[in-house]
């Protein structure tokens, strides 16, 4: 398990090598939980649960976390998949290291630049593209959004590429204007997939904490979201935001970002990543 999450897999290494009764000192657990970004309440359920009939108590703390934990696979080719999330959050990188693991995994990868407000976010993605094998299509800054991700469902469908990933520009949850048009791209683009599987994945930046989980309520009802992927958990090193996140929202989280480079992404199983946890 990577650096980041060294505290929360130290702290679980150890209760795993304690005995039974060893495991319920509480109120030191449950303050390093506090420290990791958990919530009190998972906190509390995590090590305050019960024993259960048998499972050692550290494998009832695991079936606890995967309790708590909501995870899904990444959606499988052919599929179109449209990022959305807050300024900043991290859209952009995300996508180029997506699009890098399903090259890596033998798929061709298209990308379209809707994030058409500043000519920079355009150039970005173009640059990232060229890095990590995409095709990209574009338009000049200022053209409507929901026209060139039309257009790159279009040149996925001509040029017969596995995947197709929509750039849109950082939306305010808040802003009835913005979240609307999301609400038309998302149309536009899930009518040009004429049938092809596709995911609306909403970028959550670890970093901001608990105001996260507005955001994404906000998001998930007005726009619809099949999946989480958590960013910049490398400038958090705690990494218990993770399940705080998952309760909060009960939408699966599907990957993680942990960095600035373009293989700082870990697909998200809530099975594996509690086993490593404890390694
Ligand atoms: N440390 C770290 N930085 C990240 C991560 N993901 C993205 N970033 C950085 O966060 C900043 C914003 O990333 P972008 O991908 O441009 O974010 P965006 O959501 O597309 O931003 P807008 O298009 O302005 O809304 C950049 O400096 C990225 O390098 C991550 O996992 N870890
Ligand atoms: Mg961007």
């Amino acid at each position: 398990m990577q650096g980041f999450f060294s505290r929360l897999s130290s702290l679980f290494t150890t209760l795993s090598g304690k005995s039974g009764t060893a495991l319920i000192d509480r109120e030191h657990y449950t303050d390093e939980l506090l420290s990791l970004d958990m919530s009190f309440s998972i906190a509390e359920r995590l090590i305050g649960g019960r024993e259960t009939p048998g499972r050692t108590p550290v494998d009832a703390l695991k079936d606890r976390m995967k309790q708590i934990l909501v995870s899904a696979p990444l959606i499988e080719p052919k599929c179109g998949i449209l990022m959305i999330g807050i300024n900043g959050s991290g859209k952009t990188t995300t996508i180029a290291k997506l699009g890098k693991w399903y090259v890596d995994h033998g798929y061709s990868v298209i990308t379209g630049a809707g994030d058409t407000y500043r000519a920079a976010a355009i150039e970005q993605l173009a640059i990232l593209s060229g890095r990590v094998g995409m095709d990209i299509v574009k338009a000049m800054p200022g053209v409507d959004p929901a026209s060139v991700i039309h257009d790159a469902v279009t040149a996925y469908k001509h040029r017969s590429r596995d995947v197709v990933i929509g750039d849109t520009a950082g939306r305010l949850h808040t802003n009835v204007n913005l979240v609307h048009e999301l609400k038309k791209i998302k149309s536009v683009m899930t009518k040009a997939m004429a049938g092809d599987r596709m995911a609306t994945y909403l970028i959550i930046d670890a970093t901001i904490g608990k105001n996260s989980f507005q955001q994404a309520k906000l998001f998930n009802e007005n726009i619809g979201i099949d999946g989480i992927i958590i960013t910049k958990l490398d400038g958090t090193a705690k990494g218990g935001i993770i399940f705080t996140i998952c309760d909060e929202l009960r939408i699966p989280v599907v990957a993680l970002g942990t960095g600035e480079s373009m293989d700082d992404f870990m697909i998200f199983d809530k099975g594996t990543f509690v086993e490593e946890l404890f390694k």
